[in-house]
């Protein structure tokens, strides 16, 4: 507080404030902020005084600046900002920016000669983009960055790969040039979504590590993943993290307004179990998205609006002030560094060509383009700004550069990967499977006794609720071998017996730490005083992290963020839990984008797991179905698992076997509801001890049996409390725990056991559209050979389920009938 400005703003009711308040409220709405003047200064009633004072603040808040502050609660943040606002501008290297617009335009102009109607994504019209990231890296360095997680979409890609992450001119001219098909037939990805690093050093010597999150087409569904990413890398180092790793989103000004994941991303940026210390938003705003303008685009004057919800700042700037975008870029950085806040930079600029390079954006707004066609480029305008010499010379230099890498980029004969994996990934591999992969997930007895006594024991001062106490005394009866271990208690002894072994577990979902169905209670609550005990953080001294954290009520942000985090810690186990499995459809652009084919697009894996309470209990169309149909139809060549673990036991096995195995795939885990408890689906305490996760679980209850039914999950149970109330002993029931990858061994293994069987059902809860069946029963027809295949579902039906309970309870009875009845 030592500033001139600081000792004046310690007088709240001054002359002076009071008219520096109205310009630090309303300042920004008068600013001068499009370089191509469409987007007017709006008239502020309030701000139509004269006088010294309003002069001062006037040229401050209504320059190319226009900041929104005023709505942060926290009085020392606001003061922050004035101080630096009213403050002297810093010391700015302008020669440096200006080399970096010369180098944008001409690495632009490059690539519409050489390339010409090849999609680009120009970043022309905000190039000050180059020159921003720059002082952000150089005010971050300062600050002890050594790493910039960078999210971005489609435009200006390609320069951002060549002018911040450093990557050699050649490389990116190289994936414009034809390579042999045969190299990415069937996979890969287009060039302006590849993932890329790169090393920046700064101008005192400090190497920053460049990480370019590979993005897809879906605008923004990027951004949870590359803060999740970030905050795996904090965890990663400890205490320094925050300082270290430093995540920067760029936007389109179209995409941010419009696009619901942006605000489930800013929405958690302050809570424990998401926070990354604050990201650093630009919004590169060119004031039109594809063909679509400002006023049809949001509904408020900026496009940045969402971003009031949050009590963080939101800087404005002309990008063509390239002094005003540097200044907004250091002041982003301090202020990130300072209060572990988002701040977001909203740099207005334009869009010199069409919305791709092969668009003519004179047809939707000819007025607009009319003024860009004879608008120069900025390095021009800055140039002449700062009295720059010898300019021309130095376009030529930077030009015979651009085409010598140009030149030579012809003669590399493989598409350059412009990415290197980080170490910690070394010992993890994708691809196909391998038997090979397998390895015993049992424990001893012993081990698990010990992990009870953990898991269900608090300290003596502890008030425990009478229900939890109920559940741990039960529980310390299930791991004593008393009685059979359910659904909740085995996932305890998987995360317990994993973070003892050194192996962190992170599990974020809708009420997870309670569970939704009452099954986990993974945090105990002191009655008196609601302090939180975690068992699962005490099992042993050199234990790792136990996290289990209650996510934000958002499916795709909370989904993409672990997706991200599991990205960039392969030795962690990570899960996301749906509230019901239905929900995850809202989470379906990261599903299909990150989860099920990163590998294929970007060769990048993730050992992710999903769990989705599934099954049919009369509670309407949107309890009852996870979509298992959806999973089977993204999956091929082994790009994940999808498993219905159908007792206890499977469920921790399969856990541990997703956290010890070295083949790091996303895992689909179908879970229980009703099940969670019940007797059929508990696991005596033995088949902890010994067995491994059965992808087919075979029935030998039953010899000689006439009629093989063959299902997944809750309906198994069912099955065979009708087959005993039936006093039926010719039917074979068997599970089949996992989906996909298809255990075509194990079945037909499991088919010859029963070799006399003469009908073979497949037997599903869902409707003859969705569950399995399409997927069973050419699978199954090829295993069966000569014998037939039937099946049992609901009619094919445009709602997973009914809404009555009763009608329900009809449908279920009539299929437990058919499945022991039905002739093909
Ligand atoms: C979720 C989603 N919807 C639609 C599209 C198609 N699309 C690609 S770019 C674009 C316009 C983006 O405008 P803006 O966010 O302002 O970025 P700009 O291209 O102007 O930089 C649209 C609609 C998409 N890629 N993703
Ligand atoms: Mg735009």
């Amino acid at each position: 507080m030592g500033s001139p400005a600081a000792a004046v703003l310690d007088v709240p009711n001054s002359e002076r404030e009071r008219v520096f308040d109205l310009f630090r409220r309303w300042g920004y709405l008068e600013a001068d902020l499009d370089p191509l003047e469409f987007f007017r200064p709006t008239r502020q009633h309030e701000l139509q005084i004269d006088g010294e004072f309003a002069q001062e603040a006037r040229r401050i808040y209504c320059s190319t600046i226009g900041v929104e502050f005023m709505h942060i609660p926290d009085l020392a943040r606001r003061r922050w900002i004035q101080e630096r606002m009213e403050g002297p501008p810093p010391e700015l290297d302008r020669d440096a920016a200006l080399d970096q617009l010369i180098r944008a335009k001409l690495f632009e102009q490059v690539l519409q000669q050489r390339y010409l109607g090849t999609k680009r994504f120009s970043l022309e019209g905000v190039t000050a983009l180059i020159p921003l990231v720059d002082e952000i890296l150089e005010a971050a360095g300062q600050f002890g960055a050594i790493e910039l997680v960078m999210g971005m979409s489609h435009r200006g890609r390609l320069n951002v790969i060549v002018h911040v992450a450093k990557r050699a001119a050649e490389e990116v001219f190289a994936n414009f040039e034809d390579v042999d098909p045969r190299s990415v037939l069937g996979s890969g990805d287009v060039k302006y979504h590849m993932g890329a690093t790169g090393q920046y050093i700064t101008r005192s010597g400090k190497k920053i590590h460049i990480h370019l999150v590979s993005n897809p087409s879906h605008l923004e569904a990027v951004d949870p993943v590359t803060v999740g990413r970030t905050r795996a890398k904090h965890d990663r180092t400890g205490e320094d993290g925050q300082k270290k790793y430093l995540p920067l989103l760029v936007h389109g000004d179209a995409a941010f307004a419009g696009q619901g994941i942006v605000a489930e991303t800013l929405n958690y940026a302050d809570l424990p179990g998401y926070t990354v210390g604050g990201s650093i938003h630009i919004i590169a705003n060119n004031l039109i998205g594809f063909t679509t303008v400002p006023r049809e685009s949001h509904s408020a004057r900026f496009a940045a609006q969402l971003a009031r919800r949050q009590p963080i700042p939101i800087f404005h700037v002309n990008g063509e002030d390239v002094d005003a975008v540097l200044r907004v870029g250091r002041m982003a950085v301090e202020y990130r560094y300072t209060f572990a806040s988002d701040v977001v930079v909203d740099m207005i600029g334009f869009r010199r060509y069409g919305h791709s390079e092969v668009d003519d954006p004179t047809i939707t707004q000819p007025l607009l383009y009319k003024r860009i066609k004879d608008h120069p480029p900025l390095w021009e305008i800055y140039a002449e700004d700062i009295g720059a010499d010898s300019v021309q010379n130095r376009v030529q230099t930077i030009r015979a550069e651009l085409e010598t890498a140009q030149a030579s980029a012809g003669s590399i004969s493989k598409k350059p990967t412009l990415r290197e994996l980080p170490g910690y990934w070394d010992n993890y591999r994708g691809g196909r499977y391998k038997p090979e992969y397998e390895l015993d997930t049992g424990i001893s007895t012993d081990e698990l006794s010990e992990l009870t006594s953990r898991l269900t024991t608090y300290p003596a001062a502890f008030h425990i609720h009478s229900k939890v106490k109920k559940l741990l005394d039960q529980r310390a009866e299930m791991g004593a071998g008393k009685r059979l271990v359910e659904y909740g208690m085995a996932e305890a002894l998987a995360f317990a017996s994993l973070v003892k072994s050194g192996v962190p577990v992170r599990l974020s979902g809708q009420d997870s730490r309670r569970g939704t169905f009452n099954q986990r209670h993974s945090v105990l609550l002191d009655t008196e005083n609601e302090q939180e005990y975690v068992p699962l953080q005490h099992i042993s001294p050199n234990q790792a992290r136990c996290e289990i954290y209650n996510s934000t009520l958002s499916e795709a942000g909370v989904l993409g963020f672990e997706y991200g985090y599991s990205r960039d810690y392969p030795e962690a186990l990570v899960l996301w839990e749906a509230q019901f499995g239905d929900f995850a459809n809202v989470a379906q652009a990261v599903i299909d984008q990150f989860v099920s084919s990163g590998e294929d697009k970007w060769a990048l894996l993730s050992g992710l797991v999903l769990l989705l309470p599934h099954g049919y209990e009369g509670q309407g169309p949107e309890h009852s179905s996870a979509r298992i149909e959806r999973f089977l139809q993204l999956a091929a060549r082994d790009n994940f698992q999808i498993c219905q673990p159908s007792n206890a036991a499977q469920y921790f096995h399969l856990l541990r076997r997703q956290a010890l195995r070295h083949w790091r795939k996303p895992l689909i885990v179908f879970t229980p509801k009703s099940m969670l408890r019940h007797p059929d689906a508990s696991s005596p305490i033995a088949d902890f001890t010994h067995q491994n996760f059965l992808p087919v679980l075979p029935d030998t209850e039953v010899v000689d049996a006439r009629r093989i039914l063959l299902c997944s999950g809750k309906i198994g149970h069912e099955l065979r409390e009708e087959r005993k109330k039936r006093n039926d002993n010719s039917t074979a029931i068997v599970f089949l725990d996992q989906l996909y990858p298809f255990p075509e061994a194990e079945l037909a293994e499991e088919m010859e056991r029963h070799a006399s069987a003469r009908d073979i059902v497949w037997v599903q809860e869902e409707p003859a559209n969705m569950g399995a069946l399409f997927y069973m029963l050419p699978r199954l027809r090829h295993i069966a050979g000569e014998r037939p295949v039937l099946s049992v579902k609901r009619s094919a039906s445009a709602s997973p389920s009914t809404g009555s309970a009763k009608a329900h309870e009809m449908e279920q009875k009539t299929l437990l009938s058919l499945a022991f009845s039905s002739k093909g």
